[in-house]
């Protein structure tokens, strides 16, 4: 099968010089709003990667550290990145974003614009760098790497002065330009006040909206990574999803007007829903933890595999891509309870999607653009991520059913708008025909990148999309009916 994200880049060109096999006189319909750019096409493809949460609070069981801890307590008596590729390549993760350097200054690198880093602690005799540890095992495991740099610095004794910036910048540079391919880089939008500051101990306050000077620094990522996707609760790439409790909500639009939004100065509920007359192109990232806190803490336990489940489906399934939180303990590696429920999650996610029953199915749509083969409802359930079924440009409105050629078990459906042409659908129900009549199964409002269905098992030879609003004429790319066994057996809650 095409590479997704070359699917949907292929796709825009279509959109743009016309489909070889679209009938002679029937163009495709004309992009809506803001379009993705090529790097968030790539993003979008990723779907879930991993975060790792390291640094000094995890021997000083903190959440956020003072700034204060002397780097001697960074001493892992077992690190091994390789582990936490591993773990991350086995559990299906795209890639992981390391905290180079969270809230309390301590960097994960021998960086040379501090002393405050590995190569003041014993791990590896001051000669380690944990950084280059991850990047090196990202590349064996062929996954991406990210890098997580706190603009607070709790340590610095220049943090809220111009000073603090330039090392701020500095230390992005060095970064960017010591570990190979960048895939993201993550600026999080905390800003607390009090701190250690060299020794000042005082709280400083800055104005986040202009302090970092974070356009400028946005332009070099572009020069020294121009694949790197751009995370802040404002992007320029990617948006915050306003929670860390691992959902987006619905609607959920990859759209949002930018006006008003800074990092670390947003209202969440509207990063959640987006707008869907934005002006920009900017999707969520849904970012939690495996455990309740970021960082390991000896008496936390991993979420439930029902949890994990739910937060899948309300991210990933809801159009945005997943990146999960697991913090290395004491000895550097990822705990063997967490590494065992990620690999269950992974077991139940590949039982799931395993066979798409509606695959070459038979396919009817109450519009065809301009009765295109092209645009037929069948291109939406041809496995070809890179072919979609349209309606014709009046239709704001459409109903598309796929024949199952019989009575079928199922329980689970995937849904894709081809987002090369923006998002369109606003509202739709899923039903499934019982009997003479149809019975709704599962209804909501956005699609967008992707979602995912989930409703109690069916039987039935037919079921359809009922597309209730669009705001545009709607599309659709993927049309996916699974039937997901493993996941019955899983139990409701608990750990
Ligand atoms: C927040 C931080 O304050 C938390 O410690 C954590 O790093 C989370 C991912 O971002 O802004």
């Amino acid at each position: 099968m095409m590479n997704h994200a070359l699917g949907l880049a292929l796709l825009g060109l279509a959109a743009c010089r016309g489909d070889a096999r679209q009938e002679p006189g029937v163009s495709p319909p004309a992009p809506y709003g803001p379009v993705p750019s090529e790097r968030q096409l790539r993003w979008h493809d990723l779907e879930y990667y991993g975060f790792v949460h390291f640094t000094v609070n995890t021997f000083t069981d903190k959440e956020w550290g003072e700034g204060d801890e002397d780097p001697k307590i960074f001493h892992p008596s077992a690190l091994d990145a390789r582990q936490w590729a591993r773990t991350a390549r086995d559990a299906g993760m795209k890639g992981l974003i390391l905290t180079a350097k969270h809230h309390d200054g301590f960097c994960l690198w021998p960086s040379r614009y501090t002393e405050h880093s590995v190569k003041n602690s014993p791990w590896k005799g001051g000669e380690g760098d944990v950084v280059r540890e991850l990047a090196d095992a990202c590349r064996e495991f062929g996954l991406r790497m990210g890098i997580y740099l706190s603009p607070w610095d709790r340590n610095h004794a220049q943090y809220a002065r111009p000073e603090y910036v330039e090392y701020y910048h500095r230390q992005l540079e060095e970064l960017l330009t010591g570990y190979g391919e960048i895939f993201e880089v993550w600026h999080d939008g905390a800003n607390g006040g009090t701190g250690y500051y060299g020794g000042a101990r005082e709280r400083r306050t800055i104005d986040p909206k202009t302090y970092y000077r974070f356009p400028e620094a946005w332009e070099r990522v572009r020069k020294l990574q121009p694949g790197a996707v751009i995370f802040s609760d404002a992007g320029p790439d990617i948006r915050w999803v306003g929670n860390e409790r691992g959902f987006a909500p619905d609607p959920c639009w990859a759209r949002i007007h930018p006006e008003g939004i800074f990092p670390g100065v947003a209202d969440p509920k509207r990063l959640g829903r987006g707008d869907p007359d934005g002006t920009v192109w900017r999707p969520a990232e849904v970012d939690v933890s495996i455990r309740k806190g970021w960082f390991f803490h000896p008496h936390e336990h991993p979420k439930s595999l029902r949890q994990l489940l739910d937060i899948y489906y309300d991210s990933v399934g809801k159009g945005c891509c997943l990146l999960l939180n697991v913090p290395p303990d004491r000895r550097g590696l990822f705990p063997e309870e967490d590494v065992q429920r990620l690999l269950e999650l992974k077991a139940v996610l590949d039982d799931s999607f395993r066979a798409d029953l509606a695959r070459g199915k038979g396919a009817e749509a109450t519009n065809v653009r301009g009765n295109s083969a092209a645009f037929a409802a069948g291109r939406a359930v041809d496995g070809d991520r890179s072919t979609y079924w349209a309606a014709d440009d009046g239709a704001r409105e459409a109903v598309l059913t796929v024949d199952l050629g019989g009575p079928v078990r199922f329980n689970r459906v995937r849904l894709q708008e081809p987002i090369a042409l923006g998002q369109r659908i606003a509202s739709f129900a899923l039903e499934v025909r019982q009997g003479e009549g149809w019975r709704e199964v599962a209804s909501g409002r956005t699609i967008g990148a992707r979602r995912l269905l989930r409703f109690p098992a069916v039987t039935s030879d037919r079921v359809r999309l009922v597309i209730r609003e669009a705001l545009a004429c709607p599309a659709l790319s993927t049309f996916e009916v699974y039937w997901a066994a493993a996941e019955e057996a899983v139990p409701p809650a608990g750990r």
